[in-house]
């Protein structure tokens, strides 16, 4: 297909040793020693390992920046198409090792650093994660980043400079507590302040209408606030270090002229206070995942790095065409990551509209050709409205706008469907209920070009069940791209074993051509290959090991099942299943010691939104169920439950190349794909799960064989909700839930505070069980058995495992960007010598 043969050309040859840039390791050490002595001011004796890491960061950062300059050139030279990834979110995570890797550069450094008297992998440690993300979304943009730098493809991400990313989180007593992040406390040595692109932005306010010589009718926005929106950049090296893009974060500022009459009348600390309200736009960000804040600095802050960065692509646009807006949309795709960004369509248009002075038809018309919107939930709680009233305080003008767009919208909803209100309704951006709203998700679907969702099941529920009327009013609009994560971070250098293992096997293409993975099927059955795969993972275990120890003090048996289930806290993921079921074994333990099972270690990563009070009470049972189980000496040699506090992408780095078994079982429908999912199976583990999200696709890749499907499908819950579902018919039937269920309402895990984890139980059952839990227990349990089973044959343990890893070619994000090239963006590769 066309879409492979994107991925295709621009990654054909590019293994990392074609890189264009080739260093010795003599220059390497020369350069790290010259950035202590010149850019750190310390030197080889003094220099601790964050030093040599700021040194070691700054020698690579000199090659980036040749490759970015060389690359900018390119694209301003063959004024290329390229796409511009609107995201509030992007979780970066660490960039030296990679940015290392995708340069080759990665052993000879290693070995530089050795010759210096100091570990890489020490160094390495001291980079602060950029977490400016939640969860999967923020990944995704990350992943795509990479992804779009490998295959050459023009691209600039925008979002938000945040002071304080995802909070950190620790655990006291069991509890999370919410630590603020800072991940730029000591320097960032990869961005780059661009003041020369400063940009501002106007908010608040009122609009005049004036009334034309020709009678025609301009508005005119008169903000009661102007803030100024800094650029930082932070480079994107591909694999192969061609091409490098840019990430480009704004950072709020006050502006210095608006205030200056309170300056000048003796206002001095009351313009200092309005510094510090313009700072406070892109202090932090929101730690809701799958829930809207509601809250209007959420919506300025949305609307800030939209704003800004529609000029700088309006900027970039102008300098090589002019006041020609006719090619505007064969130049610029805007890709808006969920409806966090949808600000940017009114926002277009007032500036073709007020601005420019195109009539309304051209602009909306240059608008609709732009535009292209990514949904990532189906959840209502999820989906944003904003209320009309605080809009049109905070962007008087944009909610004329809305209203414009929506009225156009329903004349044509009222020809394709005369006369009926209730569809009308239904698509309306706006909603009328008590308090007017504006639903972003509607705003997204008719201002731009295509929808899509992430994996094939949930753009099937899209089309069908969100937003069913729009696929009949532009048939083709909806469309899928299944979700993709980048191999080389999360095989090539979070797993340097089972990678070199790879190459000497199959060579080492497979990094930019994952289906290449597929040859590793044919060596399944091969006991010696089996072995080799199984000691890599059982090394790759021990490392775990030695880092929970570290960071828990938990000692835990690497011969064990490892099992993890990593991923943001919420009940649709259900952790809580895996904590019932947990519990269920203990049982059966104590109650029959002879109970045949095989060591496991059940470990959880996750944070909870800090208002997100059951989530929190979940992460409190785990580490309160976990307390009791490894401390007591009838089954801890059995059952350990490990709770690695303040995940994140690092943490996950060192989590998934050691995992035996995946958790990844959300209520059917409810996962719109999940992404955790395919980097664990990229690694060799086994998939537990339901068919949901992407786990349906990974299925049909590894065959059924070679994963645990256990639960209700879509369909079943459907039916069941329909039908009625009561937790409690499931409750006096199944004596194990029952028990487990009642065990929470006691004092055995929380001496002497009965009840602490009775929220648990309510929610199961009083509280119906949203996310039915209970309906799937049998079924989980069943699946568990099975995999208990196959793990005790050790030679079809490791054939699932390497086939696991084999199949998975699919789910490199270079398949997902072709997708998105072949069906949505229209781009060309464009190759930077
Ligand atoms: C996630 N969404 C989906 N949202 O839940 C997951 O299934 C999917 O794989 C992933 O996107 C990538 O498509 C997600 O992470 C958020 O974190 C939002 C952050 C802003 C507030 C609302 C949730």
């Amino acid at each position: 297909s066309t879409a492979k043969e994107t991925a295709r050309k621009s990654t054909k040859a590019k293994s990392a040793d074609t890189s264009s840039i080739t260093y010795s390791k003599a220059q390497i050490k020369q350069s790290i020693v010259k950035h202590l002595h010149s850019t750190l001011g310390t030197d080889e004796n003094k220099a601790n390992n964050h030093a040599w890491w700021k040194a070691t960061s700054a020698a690579m950062q000199e090659l980036v920046l040749e490759r970015l300059r060389t690359t900018q050139k390119t694209h301003y030279i063959n004024d290329t198409r390229a796409v511009h990834y609107f995201s509030a979110e992007f979780l970066m995570g660490r960039l030296l090792s990679n940015n290392m890797h995708n340069f080759n550069l990665f052993e000879t450094a290693d070995a530089a650093l050795k010759e210096l008297g100091v570990e890489l992998t020490d160094v390495l440690e001291e980079e602060p994660d950029m977490a400016l993300g939640n969860g999967g979304l923020g990944r995704l943009a990350a992943c795509f980043l990479d992804s779009l730098a490998t295959m050459d493809l023009p691209a600039i991400g925008y979002g938000i400079h945040y002071e304080h990313g995802l909070f950190r989180q620790e655990i006291k007593n069991g509890a999370q507590i919410e630590r603020p992040d800072s991940w730029r406390h000591y320097g960032n040595p990869w961005e780059i302040c661009r003041p020369e692109s400063i940009q501002e932005v106007p908010l608040f306010g009122y609009v005049e209408t004036k009334y034309g010589a020709n009678g025609r009718v301009k508005k005119e926005w008169h903000p009661g606030n102007i803030v100024k929106g800094v650029p930082w950049d932070i480079p994107i090296v591909g694999y192969g270090a061609k091409t490098v893009n840019v990430l480009r974060l704004w950072q709020s500022e006050s502006s210095d002229y608006f205030n200056w009459d309170v300056f000048n009348s003796g206002g001095y600390v009351d313009a200092q206070r309005e510094n510090i309200q313009a700072e406070t736009i892109s202090k932090v960000l929101y730690p809701n995942d799958e829930t809207r804040a509601g809250k209007e600095l959420r919506l300025i802050q949305q609307y800030f790095f939209c704003a800004c960065s529609l000029k700088d692509i309006i900027r970039r646009y102008k300098r090589a065409h002019g006041d020609d807006w006719s090619r505007f949309s064969e130049q610029v795709v805007i890709q808006l990551n969920d409806t966090h960004p949808a600000i940017a369509i009114p926002e277009l248009m007032r500036i073709l509209v007020d601005r420019v002075e195109l009539d309304w038809d051209t602009a909306w018309g240059i608008c609709t050709k732009t535009f292209a919107y990514t949904n990532h939930t189906l959840l209502p709680e999820a989906l944003e409205r904003w209320p009309v009233r605080m809009i049109e305080k905070i962007l008087p003008r944009h909610i004329e706008i809305i209203y414009e767009i929506n009225h156009r919208f329903l004349s044509l909803v009222e020809k394709k469907w005369p006369g009926n209100n209730v569809i009308k309704a239904k698509l309306s951006i706006i909603e009328e209920s008590t308090e007017k709203m504006v639903r972003m998700g509607n705003l997204s679907v008719v201002g731009s070009f295509a929808v899509n969702g992430v994996a094939e099941i949930h753009s099937k529920l899209v089309k069908e069940n969100l937003f069913p009327e729009f696929e009949a009013l532009w048939p083709g609009k909806l469309k899928n791209v299944t979700n993709g994560i980048t191999p080389r971070r999360w095989l090539k250098a979070c797993n340097p074993l089972l990678s070199e293992l790879i190459g000497k096997k199959i060579g080492n293409d497979w990094p930019s051509d994952l289906t290449r993975l597929n040859k590793l099927s044919e060596f399944a059955d091969n006991t010696t290959f089996q072995n080799q795969f199984m000691k890599v993972k059982q090394k790759n275990k021990e490392a775990l090991a030695a880092e929970i120890k570290h960071l828990t003090g938990i000692s835990v048996d690497t011969k064990a099942i490892f099992d993890i289930q990593i991923k943001r806290l919420h009940e649709y993921k259900r952790q809580h299943l895996n904590l019932i079921h947990i519990m269920a074994l203990y049982k059966r333990l104590l109650e029959d010691p002879s109970y045949d099972m095989h060591p496991r270690v059940f470990i959880f990563g996750a944070k909870a939104a800090p208002g997100y009070t059951l989530a929190k009470d979940i992460i409190f049972a785990i580490n309160k169920v976990a307390d009791k189980i490894n401390n007591d000496p009838r089954v801890n040699h059995i059952i350990k439950v490990v709770f690695l506090p303040n995940y994140r992408v690092s943490l996950a780095e060192k989590m998934i190349p050691a995992a035996d078994v995946s958790q990844q079982i959300s209520t059917a429908g409810k996962e719109a794909s999940g992404t955790g999912n395919m980097k664990l199976a990229l690694n060799g583990a086994i998939t537990i799960g339901t068919l949901d999200g992407a786990n349906i696709e990974i299925a049909e890749e590894v065959g059924d064989d070679n994963i645990f499907i256990f639960g209700m499908t879509v369909d079943e819950v459907t039916e069941l909700s329909k039908k009625g579902y009561n937790p409690f018919d499931i409750y006096y039937h199944n004596n194990e839930v029952k028990a487990v269920l009642d065990w929470l309402d006691t004092d055995y895990f929380t001496p002497g505070q009965p009840g602490a984890l009775s929220s648990l139980k309510n929610s199961m059952l009083s509280g119906g069980d949203p996310y039915m839990c209970l309906a799937d227990y049998e079924s989980y349990s069943e699946a568990n058995r099975a995999l208990n089973i196959a793990y005790r044959d050790k030679s079809r343990w490791a054939k699932m495992a390497i086939l696991n890893t084999a199949k998975m070619g699919k789910f490199t994000s270079d398949r997902s960007i072709a997708d998105y090239v072949e069906r949505i963006w229209k781009l060309t590769p464009c190759t930077v010598e």
